[in-house]
């Protein structure tokens, strides 16, 4: 058979661009393309997920893991429909993802055809910055070479859409030398990109000029971990980090102060009440009231994309730049701060901090305090490990109580902050680092939307992995536990049953269903336990671990409005209130006391 359009496009992508992996759902609308891989030997090889919207996470993860472009794959209408969450993940987050749809054949487009969805339309705004159609043979290579350069580019999410009738047409590889052809070519190299000199002047002065300077870095800071260090030395600084920059430096550092923001720590928050210099790396973390007031401090913000400086805070110096390289050229204009009282003071407030997250996860709950499956975890973490998280209470304590040290990489879905996104960015780890051990953090109101069914994806494909380590926890508390307390400590509603409430399932028994290793933990003595035998084992393992929903994912400080809201929920007959009561104070109490 001679070559056809879908094996051009796979081919494109693989020898033009070197995608090795495409996560993906058949369905009608792309059986060329489906077809194509099987004549493809596996050049890329096609990963079947169980749902649409996995394989956008999985695209993501691959592209927060590596650097590389993600690619998913999908069906017309309702798999392409599918995919759309996991792309705005991938889109909010800033990371190249391609993805690959099919759509009804072209003699019937515009007829109002069975799963005829205009397309176009649908993916225009997740992927504003390419979305082409192809309609002719001679259209697939620079519609593949411009989705996977943009989406690199401009770190993004691009879109093909390719009927299906036209996938199984002959290939054209070479459009003719003509007038009104289009002759593109693959690849993509990354500038260096550093402002000039006298604006990184004008930010040294800034910086000089300070007497408490706080950093405050995220994503755009995970290769530079080396130079975010070392001005915080010059600076005599501490260093918070937004959630997706967690694994930018490691949290043994003593001037690390750990997660800012809602699940962030208290020395992040004492960190930006009392600087007077704020420097912003690689960062769009969303909520200016943990950040310094207007006018308390003077600002420096770097970023590599000029759309995302100037939008948290006033600087007054915005360094459109590469964060590692920016900072490098920075270094030589720094003075070496004498006076390390600030540094000093927020070390001995960090080392306080640690000191309470211990005594916390310490704390008796029914039966199991969720922190207490962090702070186990942390000490037990394996060199080069990989972490994801989902959204909900799992992200409070992995924000908090993971240590997070050199080597390692976590992610979560950090501004579309979606449920879901636990065990797919774990596969996704998985296969781009089939050697290092990968540890999902995920609720249980997560593992039941998706969680459950992706497990089947680990059985499916854990014999290609060297290392089995994928170990998923369930926190298992019965409980949509991240809104409960929103809307406890927010609203001050009282917890609604029938929205928050989910059944127990046996998370472990159905992981053994299927062929993977499954561990129910009842008891808080179990838990250390339960992941020396996780990350010991032969195969991935599920562990369940039965925690208590009335301990408070609480912020680091509490409000006056937060209190009014919680008092609001407890007196209007929240459910849980005798055993929120005692827990929060257990929890808070602590931080308050005397020498604290
Ligand atoms: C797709 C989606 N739906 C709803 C939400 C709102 N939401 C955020 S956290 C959360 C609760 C998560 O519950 P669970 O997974 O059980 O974790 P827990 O907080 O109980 O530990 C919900 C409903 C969301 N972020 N994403
Ligand atoms: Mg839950």
């Amino acid at each position: 058979m001679s070559e056809t359009v879908a094996d051009h496009l796979l081919d494109r992508l693989s020898s033009a661009w070197g995608v090795k992996r495409i996560y993906g759902y058949p369905g009608d609308g792309i059986n060329g393309i489906i077809a194509a891989f099987g004549r493809s030997e596996d050049r890329p090889d096609f990963i079947q997920v169980r749902h649409e919207e996995m394989a956008a996470f999985m695209a993501c993860a691959h592209a927060k893991f590596t650097g590389e472009a993600g690619v998913c794959l999908a069906t017309s209408g309702p798999g392409a429909i599918h995919l759309l969450n996991g792309l705005y993940d991938a889109k909010l987050d800033h990371q190249p993802v391609v993805a690959i749809v099919g759509q009804q054949a072209r003699l019937g487009l515009g007829g109002n055809y069975q799963q005829e969805v205009d397309l176009t339309t649908l993916f225009k705004d997740v992927a504003h910055e390419y979305v082409q159609m192809a309609t002719e043979a001679g259209q697939i290579r620079h519609l593949v070479d411009r989705a996977m350069r943009i989406a690199l580019a401009e770190r993004t999410v691009t879109c093909v859409i390719v009927p299906n009738d036209l996938q199984m047409e002959p290939a054209v590889t070479t459009p003719p030398h003509a007038h009104g052809t289009v002759h593109s070519g693959p690849g993509y190299e990354r500038p260096r990109i550093v402002p000039d000199d006298s604006q990184l002047q004008r930010a040294a002065e800034v910086l000089n000029a300070g007497s408490k300077v706080a950093m405050l870095v995220g994503a755009g800071s995970l290769h530079a971990t080396r130079e975010v260090i070392d001005v915080a030395d010059a600076l005599g600084a501490g260093v918070a980090k937004a959630l997706l920059g967690k694994a930018a430096v490691p949290d043994d550092l003593p001037f690390v102060t750990g997660s800012i923001g809602l699940l962030g720590t208290k020395p992040s928050w004492d960190l930006m009440q009392d600087c007077d210099t704020l420097l912003m790396v690689g960062s769009s973390f969303p909520y200016s009231e943990f950040l310094p007031e207007e006018g308390q401090a003077r600002g420096v913000q770097i970023d590599i994309d000029g759309r995302m400086v100037g939008i948290r805070y006033p600087m007054e110096v915005n360094l459109i730049g590469d964060s590692a390289l920016t900072l490098r050229a920075l270094l030589p204009l720094l003075e070496h701060k004498q006076d390390r009282a600030w540094r000093e003071s927020l070390e001995k407030g960090v080392a306080e901090w640690w000191r309470l997250v211990d005594e916390r996860a310490n704390k008796p709950a029914d039966p199991i305090n969720p922190q207490l499956v962090f702070h186990e975890l942390s000490k037990r973490l394996p060199d080069g490990a990989i972490l994801t998280s989902d959204s909900g209470s799992a992200a409070d304590w992995y924000a908090r109580d993971i240590r997070i040290r050199a080597g390692m990489m976590g992610s979560l879905s950090g501004t579309l902050a979606t449920m879901g996104a636990g065990v797919p960015y774990a596969i996704g780890a998985k296969f781009a680092h089939p050697d290092r051990p990968v540890i999902a953090l995920v609720g249980d109101g997560a593992m039941q939307m998706n969680g459950l069914a992706e497990l089947i994806t680990i059985a499916k494909y854990r014999d290609r992995w060297p290392d089995q380590r994928l170990v998923v926890v369930v926190l298992n508390n019965r409980d949509l536990n991240q809104v409960t307390w929103e809307q406890r400590a927010m609203s001050g509603d009282p917890k609604f049953e029938p929205s928050q409430d989910l059944p127990d399932i046996a998370y472990a028994s159905w992981a053994e269903l299927i062929g993977l290793g499954g561990i129910r933990v009842e008891r808080p003595e179990e838990v250390g336990d339960a992941w020396d035998r996780a990350l010991a084992a032969d195969r991935p393992t599920v562990i369940d671990v039965v925690t208590d929903p009335e301990v408070p994912p609480l912020p680091p400080h509490i409000t006056i409005e937060q209190a009014r809201s919680f008092a609001s929920a407890i007196l209007h007959g929240d459910p849980g209130s005798r055993r929120i009561i005692s827990q929060s104070l257990r929890q808070k109490l602590p931080e308050f006391l005397p020498g604290r």
